[in-house]
């Protein structure tokens, strides 16, 4: 029979054991990995699952057969099959501050961990070389100027945000190398509040001239435009960002670049009920001064059709108006002029107007015209047109036939889609040149020699009861980063084996190439499919999941769901999109009567987003998409993708600190550990994936010092040993730990997951024997 790595782990703990009884504890058989083979013993602290409670911890009874009695911690004792059984740690490893500490590595020894430091507002937990950081959802005190002092002068140096972005800082500065800080999880699992906390510490580090404060600052402009309230979370991101902080030869903070991605525009015009959209809107109605709200026409946000649809108004405890000058002030310490604040801000009024527009059916075919009323009186005099003008460009649409063009009228349905499209337009350039004009104002003009530190805040793998383009284009974001990751992590575990003179064969990393192809591929790969079927305009969502059938079908990570709806194996999970919508969103149309209208207006903001739109958009020979649509735009799945590939290189440049962000609980509630929700998390975003890895490794690193001093009264033999590497090799061989189990490297003593539980419990027992016997000793003098 061949030998596997998990027989080895057996093989030697037998050495350990008389009665051991072996067994495959493949509960969730190749979902985690952790279907690996351990002795069963009596006394052995296991996990054992129960269908209704989950986890619970206990003792081994007794044996008998495939049953086990388990003598739970609560006092019961249960009877259950082995198969409901995994090896517990030995409680020295409870609340271990790096994961990989633990001789186990499955799911609940992982959870019980994390459970238990969250218990004590510990949230940062170190997974090798990833941090993982559960949202406390509350204030606990661990940042502020003490913490920020200790980890700077290293009198601190457990695992936390602040000790990431000094590594990061410090590696930066020695190695001349540019650094990232990735930040990942799932919506409200506090990827944007860690990403400030790391600012906070790098301004703390390499502030002095006030560029610093002015780049903290820019997270307030940033969340005022591209933040909303979700059912998920109040403040949620919806863009991904990369902050590129740049600093001096010195390590003074020079400069900084802002890099966004596809922000989800559609929020501005519709959203589920209970959410909001931008929290500028809201802020502008409820603070803005008088003269501006004078000069926009301004009323409350429950007047706005664009506000009020969704059911929701106000966030529970935050202040609107107040936010609204925070706002003001972030703009002045960012040195945004006050004229364009004023741009921007009418831009949102004019927004909040066109969202007041109505239409009225005129015949018997639908077809509608404008209605004459304050909505788009307000938002024809905001962007600066007139109000003719404005009422053609959303109640027709010119189509090119031959050499001439006829002007038709448009729908109810046409006419509203219509305004929806130039909102969302409007918004999505504003987003854009807001960004621009922060980075214009953060340039660092003089800096060459510098090196930077990017933190990057990107949406996490998604996957709801309904998907769409939204979802595709994030979990397929997910999807390049966890390959980056994962390289990443092979990479550097590698890389400390080879440090340390082990003998040690690379082995592969998961691959997730094969989800990628489905993706990228050209010309079969979704992404070109999708593209290729967005240039027909006959083309319907149900074309695009029958051409996806046809040409996808060999992949394994694809596969056709139920009504035009398709399936991908992600290296998170299976989720199942609906390819409803995937055409237009991709296409993204601006009719050219509306690009014409706003090229027309006075308004130098909209001219200047409409001659930035008419640069992207590439005028190449390719067919157009739809009559009335404005020469060849690159489609949006293909734009995302090429931003897509400069992130990636831009990371590949830097030495990556990877920080996954975890959310306790779906209600938002603090103190509440939910261990399914958390479970879920950890095997979406990675962590599992590292424990697994890492046991495919040497996952236990002990330095010979600290070996020798820990295990040495272990040793029969009394020798009296100078040096920690012979205490250690004698300890190995007297314990018949296996040669495969263990290397030793030149400062440290590198294990196989297991290794160390076994000599725990050798140690446990003799300090056992020596305490009986030293009450013997003192019964028989007393
Ligand atoms: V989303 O994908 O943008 O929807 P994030 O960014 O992951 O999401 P965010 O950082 O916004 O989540 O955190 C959500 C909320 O959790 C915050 O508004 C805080 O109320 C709370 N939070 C997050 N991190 C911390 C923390 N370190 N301390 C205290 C926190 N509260
Ligand atoms: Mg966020």
């Amino acid at each position: 029979e061949e030998r596997s790595e998990e027989d080895d782990v057996f093989h030697s703990s037998a050495a350990l054991s008389d009665s051991a009884v072996r067994f495959n504890a493949n509960l969730r058989s190749g979902e985690s990995g952790q279907n690996m083979n351990f002795v069963l013993k009596k006394k052995l602290r296991v996990w054992c699952h129960f269908p209704d409670t989950g986890w619970e911890l206990g003792n081994v009874q007794s044996l008998s057969g495939q049953l086990a009695n388990i003598f739970l911690s609560d006092g019961k004792i249960s009877t259950v099959h082995v198969e409901r059984l995994l090896p517990a740690n030995p409680n020295i490893l409870d609340g271990t501050d790096d994961l990989i500490q633990l001789s186990y590595l499955n799911e609940p020894s992982v959870l019980h961990s994390l459970k238990r430091r969250y218990a004590d507002d510990m949230i940062y937990t170190k997974a090798g070389p990833v941090l993982v950081a559960v949202n406390p959802l509350k204030k606990v005190h661990i940042c502020g100027s003490d913490f920020l002092g200790a980890y700077q002068n290293k009198t601190l140096d457990g695992p936390h945000v602040y000790a990431v972005a000094d590594a990061a800082y410090s590696k930066m500065m020695r190695d001349g190398i540019n650094q990232s800080v990735i930040i990942s999880g799932e919506s409200g699992a506090g990827k944007t509040e860690t990403a400030k906390i790391a600012m906070q510490y790098l301004a703390a580090l390499g502030g002095c001239s006030g560029i610093e404060q002015r780049v903290l600052h820019t997270n307030s402009i940033l969340e005022a435009f591209g933040n909303a309230k979700t059912l998920r979370n109040d403040n949620a991101s919806r863009f991904g960002k990369l902050i590129e902080i740049q600093f001096s030869a010195s390590g003074r903070i020079c400069g900084a670049k802002i890099q966004t991605f596809l922000l989800e525009k559609s929020r501005v015009v519709q959203r589920a009920i209970g959410e909001r959209s931008y929290h500028i809107f809201y802020q502008l109605c409820a603070g803005a001064p008088l003269v501006l709200k004078d000069k926009f026409n301004l009323k409350s946000a429950h007047e706005y059709e664009y506000l009020n649809q969704s059911d929701c108004l106000s966030i529970s405890e935050v202040d609107d108006a107040q936010m609204f000058h925070v706002l003001m002030e972030a703009f002045d310490t960012v040195r945004i002029c006050k004229e364009d604040q004023e741009n921007a801000f009418a831009m949102i009024a004019a927004l909040l107007w066109l969202g007041n527009v109505k239409f009225e059916v005129i015949d018997n075919e639908k077809h509608v015209q404008v209605i004459l009323d304050d909505g788009v009186k307000n938002a024809a005099k905001l962007m600066g047109c007139e109000v003719d003008q404005l009422m053609l460009a959303l109640s027709t649409r010119t189509i090119q036939a031959g050499v001439d063009s006829i002007v038709q009228r448009l729908t109810l349905q046409q006419a509203m889609d219509t305004r929806d499209a130039l909102a969302k337009s409007i918004y999505d350039s504003l987003f854009e040149w807001l960004v621009d004009q922060i980075n214009i104002s953060l340039e660092d003009g003089k800096r060459r020699d510098g090196r930077s530190i990017s933190i990057l805040d990107i949406y996490g793998f998604e996957s709801f009861d309904s998907n769409h383009f939204e979802q595709f284009c994030i979990n397929y974001t997910n999807e390049r980063l966890q390959q980056y990751f994962n390289r990443h992590l092979f990479k550097l575990e590698q890389e400390e084996y080879t440090q340390d003179g082990i003998d040690w064969n690379n082995i592969d990393f998961i691959d997730n190439t094969e989800c990628l192809n489905l993706f990228e591929k050209k010309p079969l790969g979704i992404l070109s499919l999708l593209d290729e079927e967005s240039n027909f305009a006959k083309a319907t969502d149900l074309t695009l999941a029958i051409k996806l059938q046809k040409h996808l079908s060999s992949n394994p990570c694809f596969k056709l769901g139920m009504d035009g709806a398709f399936k991908i194996l992600h290296y998170a999970g299976e989720v199942v999109y609906d390819t409803s919508g995937f055409l237009e969103k991709n296409r993204d149309p601006l009719y050219s009567d509306l690009v014409q209208l706003l090229q027309s207006c006075s308004c130098q903001l909209l001219r200047t987003f409409t001659s930035h739109m008419l640069n992207q958009s590439q005028r190449s020979t390719s067919p157009l998409w739809l009559n009335g649509v404005d020469s060849q735009k690159q489609s949006v799945g293909t734009k995302f993708k090429a931003q897509l590939f400069r992130l990636m290189q831009r990371l590949e440049n830097t030495t990556p600190h990877f920080i996954r962000c975890i959310k306790p609980n779906r209600k938002q509630l603090p103190g509440m550990f939910d261990n399914d929700v958390v479970l879920e998390q950890l095997r979406c975003c990675g962590v599992l994936e590292v424990v697994k890895i890492s046991r495919s490794g040497y996952p236990t690193r002990i330095t010979h010092q600290q070996f020798a001093e820990r295990y040495g009264f272990l040793l029969l033999d009394n020798i009296d040993f100078q040096d920690p590497l012979s205490v250690s090799i004698s300890i190995l061989h007297q314990f018949k730990i296996l040669p495969q189990m263990y290397q030793v490297g030149y400062t440290k003593l590198f294990f196989r997951s297991g290794q160390i539980a076994a000599l725990e419990n050798a140690r446990k027992n003799t300090i056992g024997r020596i305490v009986w016997v030293q009450k013997q000793y003192r019964g028989l003098r007393a």
